[in-house]
């Protein structure tokens, strides 16, 4: 069977041999009741790391982050992100679906919004407004290629938002590579917003799971929201063990995957009709400009495919690589040799 070197994502990461053990030997309880240690373990742990009241475990990155537009927000109220966040792009539609609201979104730079523009754009008080009741960032940015949102933005946003007395909600799908590519620690991530959502089952490797974190009564208003979407779990005791590992073990090795995504740039930037910036990747997300190579999305992705390299498309013309625990620097150096003898063939 051919080797299969997989940049589709870091969701695709598989526990450690570690989790899987902490999954068997896992004290449980019916979270329903409080009564699970693990999760408990789990929720406090990362409150803590943020320097946060409480936390919640959740299923997914999407049911933290609809769950937070929720719980922030009512009926009608308009919500402020950037037009290419993942809450505004990939999830369904959620936020109207869900939390009955509106999005403002403005289209950002690098992730990052003009604070003026957010100003500009959160509503008076007036008959005819809507309320402006949350604003949204996500750090790192996804779609725009896993770049770091800097602390020192994410202050004036914090400024800004205080002044206009408006909750920020980060999803910090990938904060821990913030943290990992800064070395700056969660809770000067988590000082600077009111709620957010991590992500454990990306680079940091567990099957499954999120946590939403912020004040206690914010974390009592998503449990009752989660139990009402039917995200209330049992035994989940054996799922947040692995989590706990995630947190805990894992998110210093994330550096390793921003060095093989830089090696993976230069490499690609080296290609004919390749177009991408290595100083631009922050982070383990990197999006290569395909146009000069003469293919479209799908045709580079089969050719890539048949050699047993999986990408995914990402906008015209442009192809997403996410480099993760399961890919080494052997398979990038690997990948960067049959990429360029499949597209300058
Ligand atoms: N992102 C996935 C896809 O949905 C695009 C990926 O492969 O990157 N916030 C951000 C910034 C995300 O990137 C993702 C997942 C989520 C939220 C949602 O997380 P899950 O998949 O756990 O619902």
């Amino acid at each position: 069977m051919m080797r299969r070197i997989d940049f589709r994502s870091d969701t695709v990461t598989k526990p450690t041999e570690e989790m899987r053990r902490a999954m068997y030997e896992a004290e449980v309880g019916d979270d329903v009741y409080g009564e699970d240690p693990t999760v408990n373990r789990l929720e406090e742990t990362a409150a803590e790391m943020f320097g946060k009241e409480a936390a919640l475990f959740v299923t997914s990155g999407t049911q933290g982050n609809q769950l937070a537009v929720m719980a922030h927000t009512k009926h009608g109220d308009e919500i402020i992100l950037e037009a290419e966040a993942h809450i505004y792009l990939y999830e369904t539609g959620g936020v109207a679906a869900l939390a009955g609201v509106q999005t403002r979104t403005i289209k950002g730079h690098a992730g990052q919004m003009e604070i003026t523009q957010i100003e500009h754009e959160i509503r008076e008080p007036n008959i005819h407004h809507p309320q402006t009741t949350l604003i949204c960032l996500e750090n790192t940015h996804n779609k725009a290629g896993g770049r770091i949102l800097p602390l020192s933005y994410m202050q004036q946003v914090r400024e800004l938002a205080s002044k206009h007395r408006t909750p920020i909600h980060l999803d910090g799908a990938r904060i821990f590579n913030t943290i990992a590519a800064t070395g700056t620690p969660a809770a000067k991530w988590g000082e600077q917003v009111d709620s957010l959502q991590v992500c454990l089952s990306k680079g940091l490797s567990a099957p499954v799971g999120s946590l939403l974190i912020g004040k206690k009564e914010f974390i009592d208003r998503a449990r009752y929201l989660r139990k009402r979407i039917g995200g209330g779990m049992r035994q989940a005791g054996v799922i947040a063990a692995p989590g706990l590992l995630a947190l805990t073990t894992m998110v210093d090795r994330l550096a390793e995957d921003h060095e093989n995504a830089k090696r993976l740039a230069i490499g690609l930037a080296e290609i004919k009709g390749i177009t991408i910036n290595p100083d631009h990747v922050d982070t383990n997300i990197l999006l290569a400009d395909i146009r000069g190579t003469g293919f479209s999305n799908e045709q580079f992705i089969d050719k890539l495919k048949e050699v047993g390299i999986l990408s995914s498309g990402f906008g015209e013309g442009i192809i997403r690589f996410v480099t993760h625990r399961e890919i080494s620097r052997q398979d990038v150096e690997d990948a960067l040799f049959l990429i360029k003898k499949e597209i300058e063939k």
